[in-house]
């Protein structure tokens, strides 16, 4: 997360309506929504060595940022990534996977914690294949213990092409068998218990491009209001589908609501004037949807 102070301009067609509030409010309002929309997020990829975080950051971001080795686990300090297009920067944390060897694993698990409070989310890979997720559950009940907030982890099951039977995969639509995709749905389900998840756990394929734009949608709604829209312009085009914009930008709007209410609330102003600014809130957030995409 980023505190820089905001640079930039708001575009002409957000003037008109700025100019008709009250200075004060005006210039709270410029101030607030600059700082949302240079806004840079930081998510955190987490989970087992191998599970597959490293080609899920590549699959899901443009231009692809991390590292895969097939062998030994690759990452073994925080790998910072910086997305960029145009002047805004997305910052990834992709990290070392835990359970690979004791001591490093140690090492590792004092690392999540100590990043935990600074990402926006968690992006928590488990493999499909694996049998075990006692490691996972351990590190995510210390992450929660030190005061990590659920909402903030988004659990994702990947590898979902090598679930039992693997030799069924359909090679040619990339799609899992019936009894794969009945294995697939009772693992996400199993998932979802063990670790109380809040978001719903999604089963994907990073190398058969699976559910990917499915995942997309789940990790725009698991983002902070304020921070999806700062994502979204990140994300490989082919996952930038319309259901995924609108609610990238539906987000913002209701981000926007936030902030206009606020800045109302901290200034002393009598009730008709209130009444008033409550009508041209309708007006102001419809400009805002109007012009998201000259914002992002
Ligand atoms: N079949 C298949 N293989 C995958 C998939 N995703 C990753 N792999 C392979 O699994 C291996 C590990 O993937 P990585 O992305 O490096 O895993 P990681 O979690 O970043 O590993 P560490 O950096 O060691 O923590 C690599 O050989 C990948 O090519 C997938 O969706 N399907
Ligand atoms: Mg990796």
């Amino acid at each position: 997360m980023s505190d820089r102070t905001p640079t930039g301009q708001i575009p002409d067609a957000l003037q008109q309506p700025l100019s008709r509030l009250p200075g004060i409010l005006s210039e709270a309002m410029v101030e607030r929504l600059l700082r949302c929309v240079h806004y840079e997020p930081v998510i955190g990829v987490m989970g087992k060595s191998g599970a597959g975080k490293s080609s899920l950051c590549n699959t899901l971001f443009s231009p692809p940022p991390a590292s895969v080795d097939p062998v030994r686990g690759c990452t073994r300090h925080v790998h910072r990534y910086q997305v960029t297009r145009g002047t805004r920067t997305l910052h990834i944390a992709d990290f070392p996977g835990i359970a690979e060897t004791p001591e490093p694993d140690r090492q590792y698990r004092r690392l999540y914690r100590a990043w935990a409070p600074k990402l926006d989310l968690i992006v928590w890979a488990l493999k499909a294949d694996d049998r075990a997720w006692k490691d996972d559950l351990r590190c995510y009940r210390e992450l929660l213990g030190e005061g990590a907030a659920p909402e903030r982890f988004l659990f994702v099951l990947t590898q979902a092409d090598k679930m039992e039977p693997c030799r069924e995969w359909d090679n040619a639509n990339h799609q899992p068998s019936p009894r794969q995709a009945k294995n697939l749905r009772a693992k996400t389900q199993l998932a979802a218990t063990l670790f109380a998840t809040v978001h719903p756990v999604i089963a994907v394929s990073a190398a058969e491009n699976y559910h990917l734009e499915l995942w997309a949608e789940a990790l725009i709604k698991a983002l902070p209001v304020s921070s999806s829209s700062a994502v979204f312009r990140h994300l490989n085009p082919d996952l930038r589908t319309e259901y995924v914009q609108e609610t990238a930008r539906e987000r913002f709007v209701h981000a926007t609501g936030d902030i206009f209410d606020e800045a109302v609330a901290a200034i002393q102003i009598s009730g008709r004037l209130v009444r008033r600014l409550q009508r041209l809130r309708q007006r102001f957030l419809a400009v805002i949807r109007a012009v998201w995409h000259l914002l992002f």
